[in-house]
Parts: structure tokens; C-alpha cells; sequence
């Protein structure tokens, strides 16, 4: 078995594999966990992040209002399934020029050493990579922003590797992005990034179809002794339109930028119908998830169709199993 580096988790979310799957992910029982009118105006309730915090699990959840405008709202739970979400969204303190909001969506959340940051896609003439820190969930400080424009999936690393903070990103354009590889860069400070490399990109063909329009880091990625499992989207255009599956590599733990191993399945797609059918069909799109380092389960909150958040199980040992049953051998 390999070990899981972090905390042990005994509130984790959790049902056991189903007899009848031979899946390396499976869905809860119960899906959707959140619902998208779970809050008085909103519109839809996906792509959202959550954490361990006090006795139970706090969250930042993007809510889509019902005029459709994208933002970030706090939320707690007690069991990591059922939340409350607060009805109105995160307010920043912060530099007057950085606070000001386009849009933000799809957010992170990461704790490193005494404070959980929030990282999400921020409007700022284009979208980049907004950064914010808070202790309590109450209180929010924006910081600059991580990039110029265009870049989407900001997802830091819970912990500085070679005494640098870290985060992967997938450079993107100013629309619905054609392209996408993940990239990492570093910085001493959270303001000044650079030493940007690049990780993995798509994959086209037979090898790895489902990945072969654009691919960017999903949940913080979650670090073992055997490196840097990451959990990641990954796009096929068809005629149709996007589809959006998830898929898994292991990183480098002490140069993540060099790929270890990495899925040629992806490891959940759309399939039931809230994932099939919403605002934006086909989109399975995790954005965290939680880990039990005494047990190795992992509980991933994904959004479904970009109108309702998911919650599925797996552990490490399922998802390294997968990959090395199912390599993808190209280097890409
Ligand atoms: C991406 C982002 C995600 C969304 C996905 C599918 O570009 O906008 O928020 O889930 O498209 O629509």
C-alpha cells in the first residue's frame, strides 16, 4: 500500500466500492450533493472546492446567479455532504485596483502552513489566475493576481517544494479555450511567479482520445510516497461540442513538472443524467478533494453539467493501480 504524506481525516465522506463496479471511481449514492437552487438566487452550484476546517469542512462554491453572473460563495458542512452555503458571495479586503470584480469562478482551496488559500479564475480584462488568503472563512484578503491573462485552473501545492510556493496552470485564450496543456511555476512569495515548466499536455488519437483537446489540474494535488497524485479534466471536442472527464497522473514529488506515470483511461465521465444533462451537457469537472491519510480514500467534489456539484470515492491504491494497468505510454 502507499502511504498518503498529510493528515488523517476519520470525517471523510465515504462509501465503499459497489460489488458490481470495476470502476476506479464511483459516484455517491446520493448524487447530487448540491443542488442548484441550494441558494435563493442562484442558478446553478458546481465546480467548487472544499476542505477540513475546525470539526467539519468549509468550501468556497461557485454559484451562478439566476442573471447569470459567476461568483465565489463561503459554505460549511459538518459531514462534508449536506452544506450551507451563504447567500451572498466572498468579499475581498484588499489593494482597490486587484478587488475589483469581473467574474470569478471555479476555486481552489489549499491550505498551507496557518492560513487556506483560495485560487480561481478571475476576470481581470481576461481571465487569470485570482489568489486570496483568509483564517476563518469569515474574512477574505485578495493578493495580485498569480498571471497575466489568459490563464484558467490556478491549483497551488499544499506545501513549497524546493523552498518555493507552487502552483499548476493551464494558459488559456479569452473564450471556451481549443487548446490546454498543464504548466507549473513557482514563487518565493505569492506575488512573483516564474521557472514556469511545462507538465503534460493533450493527447491525441487512439492513445488517449478523451484528452485530446485541452487538459488543466483539478483538485490540490495530493502528495504520497510515490509523488504528486494528481486528479485532472480532460476535453474531446465532438460534434457535439466539449466533453469533460476526469483522469489521473503521478508527479514528481521534488520536480513536478516531470510526469511519473499518468492514466491512458480517463477515470470518470459523464454518464448519469445530471452529469449528461444541464446548463452545459457532458461535463464531469473536479475541483477538490479531500484525503484520509490513514486510510488512503479520497472524496472528490466534482461539477456535473456545470449545474450541480457530484461527490464520488476512490484511493490512492485504486488510482495508482489504474494507471499502471491502463499507462499511457506516449510522452506528450
Ligand atoms: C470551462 C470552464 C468551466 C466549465 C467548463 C465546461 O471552460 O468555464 O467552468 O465547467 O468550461 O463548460
Amino acid at each position: 500500500m502507499s502511504t498518503i504524506i498529510g493528515e488523517t481525516l476519520s470525517n471523510i465522506p465515504w462509501q465503499e466500492k459497489p460489488v458490481s463496479s470495476n470502476a476506479p471511481v464511483w459516484r455517491y449514492s446520493a448524487n447530487p450533493i448540491i443542488h442548484r437552487d441550494a441558494i435563493p438566487n442562484s442558478n446553478s452550484v458546481f465546480n467548487s472546492a472544499v476542505i477540513p476546517f475546525g470539526d467539519g469542512f468549509a468550501g468556497v462554491f461557485r454559484c451562478d446567479s439566476k442573471s447569470v453572473s459567476m461568483d465565489i460563495f463561503a459554505g460549511f458542512s459538518e459531514d462534508g455532504v449536506n452544506w450551507k452555503i451563504n447567500h451572498e458571495p466572498i468579499v475581498f479586503q484588499g489593494d482597490e485596483d486587484v478587488i475589483k470584480r469581473e467574474y470569478r469562478y471555479d476555486p481552489r482551496v489549499c491550505k498551507i502552513d496557518d492560513r487556506y488559500y483560495i485560487s480561481w479564475c478571475n476576470g481581470y480584462h481576461g481571465p487569470t489566475i485570482g489568489l486570496a488568503y483568509t483564517f476563518d472563512f469569515q474574512t477574505f484578503h485578495q493578493i495580485e493576481n498569480a498571471f497575466l491573462p489568459y490563464n484558467r485552473n490556478g491549483v497551488l501545492f499544499p506545501r513549497k517544494i524546493g523552498g518555493h510556493y507552487a502552483m499548476l496552470s493551464r494558459p488559456s485564450d479569452t473564450g471556451h479555450t481549443p487548446f490546454g496543456d498543464i504548466f507549473y511555476s513557482e514563487s518565493p512569495d505569492l506575488t512573483f511567479w516564474g521557472k514556469h515548466r511545462y507538465v503534460m499536455g493533450t493527447v491525441n488519437g487512439d492513445a488517449s482520445a478523451w484528452q485530446s483537446k485541452k487538459i488543466g489540474p483539478g483538485p490540490i494535488p495530493i502528495e504520497t510516497d510515490k509523488g504528486w497524485l494528481l486528479i485532472y479534466h480532460g476535453v474531446i471536442n465532438t460534434c457535439n461540442g466539449f466533453v469533460y472527464r476526469m483522469g489521473c497522473a503521478l508527479l514528481d514529488l521534488d520536480q513536478p513538472w516531470k510526469v511519473k506515470a499518468r492514466s491512458r483511461n480517463y477515470i470518470l465521465g459523464p454518464e448519469t443524467l445530471y452529469e449528461c444533462v444541464g446548463d452545459v451537457p457532458n461535463v464531469t469537472f473536479p475541483c477538490a478533494a479531500l484525503t484520509d491519510a490513514a486510510t488512503g480514500r479520497i472524496a472528490i467534489y466534482y461539477g456535473c453539467a456545470d449545474t450541480v456539484t457530484g461527490l464520488a470515492f476512490t484511493t490512492v491504491d485504486e488510482l495508482l493501480n489504474y494507471m499502471e494497468e491502463y499507462p499511457l505510454e506516449t510522452e506528450v
